[in-house]
């Protein structure tokens, strides 16, 4: 079939709406509509050519939302018509990670899909003659996709897909990070670096849980409102610290019980590391930093009781959690809407990747 979607040919370049040619679903795998799809930090990530992984010509996109319209032959769990979440972590529930309840990284597919291809070896899209690669298993900047059943979770048909695709990654990631990754206690004290789409959606879930400290940073002082609308207690600008960690530790009365990096900058992460509390303060790294980079700390920050985590999709097990975390949605648990501050039709996508730049937007969604 023809499908339109946004291609990014070639690094650093805007992304091209064309038609593409897409082969239908082989065995396992599952034809998607897609109706609605997040922009996040990691497709510009890509798109820019800092992602040591990054291979072109792709489409890319990963935070999406869409119905069934095919299933391949011993799909089990899925039928026509079902509504979905793309998963950029799968979920087989059979492979060692997925036996290990210490991780959620599935690695059923990881491997093909870091190539950009379907466990196949082999890519789903091509655009006059030539191949064209997937992208983290989703490549939700095309308005019809093919994934792999274990890389997609079923979700209640009357949750709104231009809400509802940000569990796709940024909210999932950021409450996820708090609640399975860090496992954070009621009535902690925290720090948040970067109040963006991820870091947002930390504070929401810190807010949650309970904490009873929730300082943001962010050098964009336009980001004060909203993340002190999602609990924010406190707010830093490092443009006005000369001494940022010794601010913080001050500010939280002897450091923070936890942090979180949601920036992909490595002096971040370790200022991140080293606001913590001595003795038992965890920091968490979701930022992803371009290739080539390396994080720094003294040895003697860990052996004086400091943790040092990362987490990926917030911890979270996509077919498991991602149904749970909509309802918690549709049930007003949380908010997304507050954060969806842009919608966009698919031609005008790169506008979307503009607003980013100019710190203009929260998420920018795009509706097919
Ligand atoms: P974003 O662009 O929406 O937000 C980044 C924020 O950081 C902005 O508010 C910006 O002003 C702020 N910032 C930039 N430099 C700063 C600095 N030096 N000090 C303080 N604040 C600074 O991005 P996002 O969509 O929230 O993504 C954030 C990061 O998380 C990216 O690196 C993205 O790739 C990564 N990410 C990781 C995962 C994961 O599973 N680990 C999932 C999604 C996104
Ligand atoms: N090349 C990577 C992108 C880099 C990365 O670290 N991805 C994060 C998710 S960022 C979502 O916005 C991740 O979870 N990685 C886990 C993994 O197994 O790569 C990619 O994902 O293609
Ligand atoms: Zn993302
Ligand atoms: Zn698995």
């Amino acid at each position: 079939m023809k499908t339109r979607a946004a291609v990014a040919f070639e690094a650093g370049k805007p992304l091209e709406i064309v038609e593409v040619d897409l082969e239908g679903p082989k065995a396992g795998e599952v034809l998607v509509e897609i109706k609605a799809t997040g922009i996040c930090h990691t497709d510009e990530f890509t798109r820019s050519g800092a992602d040591p992984e990054g291979a072109f010509p792709a489409i890319l996109g990963h935070e999406g939302a869409g119905i069934v319209r095919e299933v391949g032959p011993g799909v089990k769990d899925l039928k026509v018509g079902d509504h979905v979440i793309p998963l950029y972590t799968a979920e087989c529930r059979e492979c060692e990670y997925c036996l290990n309840p210490k991780t959620n990284l599935c690695q059923k597919v990881r491997a093909t899909q870091g190539q950009g291809v379907m466990p196949d070896g082999t890519s789903r899209f091509s655009y006059k003659g030539e191949k064209i690669l997937h992208y983290m298993g989703c490549s939700t900047f095309s308005n019809f996709t093919v994934l792999p059943e274990v890389s997609l979770a079923k979700v209640r048909q009357d949750a709104p897909f231009d809400k509802i695709c940000y569990i796709g990654c940024g909210v999932t990631t950021g409450i996820g990070a708090v609640m399975f990754t860090a496992k954070v206690e009621p009535n902690s004290t925290a720090v948040v670096f970067g109040l963006g789409g991820i870091g947002l959606n930390v504070i929401q879930g810190l807010k949650l849980i309970g904490a009873r400290q929730i300082v943001g940073v962010d050098t964009n002082p336009a980001k004060q409102d909203i993340a002190r609308q999602f609990g924010m207690t406190d707010f830093v600008n490092p443009k006005d610290h000369k001494d940022l960690v010794g601010h913080l530790v001050e500010l939280t009365c002897g450091g923070a019980d936890y942090s979180f990096e949601c920036i992909g900058n490595v002096e971040v992460m370790r200022a991140a590391l080293e606001c913590c509390h001595k003795g038992w303060g965890e920091s968490i790294i979701i930022g992803v930093a371009p290739a080539g980079a390396e994080i720094q700390t003294r040895p003697f920050q860990l052996v004086t009781g400091r943790v040092w985590r990362g987490s990926a999709f917030g911890g979270a097990r996509g077919r498991t959690d991602v149904p749970k975390i909509v309802d918690m949605y549709m049930e007003g648990r949380i908010d997304i809407d507050s954060l969806i501050t842009h919608k966009l039709k698919l031609d005008d996508i790169n506008k979307g990747f503009d607003l980013m730049h100019a710190g203009e937007s929260i998420r920018a969604v795009v509706e097919y």
